[in-house]
């Protein structure tokens, strides 16, 4: 129950304090005794952590324990590998192709796509993003963050089982897209996203507006113009980190689609148990 806290170090305490404090009045309610105060409750609280030997442990950790604490027979869990990158860069025919290749190799792989428009709030996006129907930019926004929150249960228990996800866009999209429009501030941009899973590897497919517009005409979707996919380009500049890397997408399909392979198998080999939570600064003492 105390092992999956993962917020800043104040948003945990806080948070710890808080479920002392219910699970002791629910105590003292079962035993007949008075109801405690909050004082009582955050001693209990730190008493108890430093029974448990855990006090550094619990305000140190910024990621999901896939396994559990009490298991000895630890199951690898799968690796969460997310593709990124502007319209017409070529993920969702690279993300086809490497999911079957995976698969006929024997890996045990998912693929998952934001926005999933299959869901309620999928539809809305689908609405949203056809034109057929406009919405306010922040509440847009919001929607499409709800619609990745409303598959984490499902993402997290495959990646549990052993099973490696594919993602076809995520958080950065929704935050870079949301960002190039007037008004709309990058940080504000990040935050409906933080602490969703973070992905072990992000694949950027990297290809210039003049590459793109090679390719032909975008599409009819709101978002799929010059000007906008330049600032979005931008944008994604300013969110990569060290698990991000760049894929020339202008080179030809294979090429692309050898390097992205060579990628996902290196990143599913390095794998770690712990899966950390996106966007969550680490706190490394009390
Ligand atoms: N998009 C995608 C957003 O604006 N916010 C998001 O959170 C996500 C995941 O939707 N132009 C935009 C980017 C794309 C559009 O994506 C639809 P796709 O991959 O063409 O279905
Ligand atoms: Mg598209």
């Amino acid at each position: 129950m105390y092992n999956l806290v993962k917020f800043s170090r104040i948003t945990k305490r806080r948070c710890l304090q808080t479920m002392f404090f219910t699970d002791i009045q629910q105590r003292n309610k079962l035993n007949g005794s008075s109801s405690t105060d909050r004082v009582s409750a955050v001693h209990e609280y730190t008493v108890f952590f430093k029974r448990a030997g855990n006090t550094t442990n619990i305000h140190t950790t910024s990621c999901v324990n896939m396994t559990g604490s009490n298991e000895t027979n630890e199951k690898q869990r799968g690796a969460l590998i997310v593709l990124e990158g502007c319209d017409r860069a070529g993920k969702t025919t690279q993300a086809q192709k490497l999911i079957k290749s995976l698969t006929d190799d024997g890996i045990k792989i998912k693929f998952m796509r934001f926005p999933e428009r299959s869901t309620k709030i999928g539809r809305i996006i689908n609405q949203y993003l056809s034109c057929a129907d406009n919405l306010e930019d922040h509440a847009i926004h919001l929607l499409f963050s709800a619609n990745r929150w409303e598959l984490v249960a499902e993402l997290l228990e495959t990646l549990k089982e052993g099973t490696s996800v594919i993602i076809d866009r995520y958080a950065f999209s929704g935050v870079v897209f949301s960002a190039a429009k007037q008004g709309m501030a990058l940080e504000w941009c990040k935050q409906s996203d933080v602490g969703l899973p973070k992905p072990d590897k992000v694949l950027f497919l990297n290809l210039s507006p003049e590459e793109a517009r090679k390719r032909g005409d975008f599409g009819q979707e709101r978002y799929e113009k010059e000007e906008i996919q330049k600032k979005v380009h931008e944008y994604y500049m300013e969110l990569k980190d060290d698990s991000w890397k760049i894929i020339d997408a202008s080179k030809n399909m294979d090429v692309v689609q050898e390097e992205i392979k060579k990628e996902c198998l290196q990143t599913i080999k390095m794998t770690k148990q712990t899966l950390g939570k996106l966007w969550v600064v680490e706190e490394s003492s009390e």
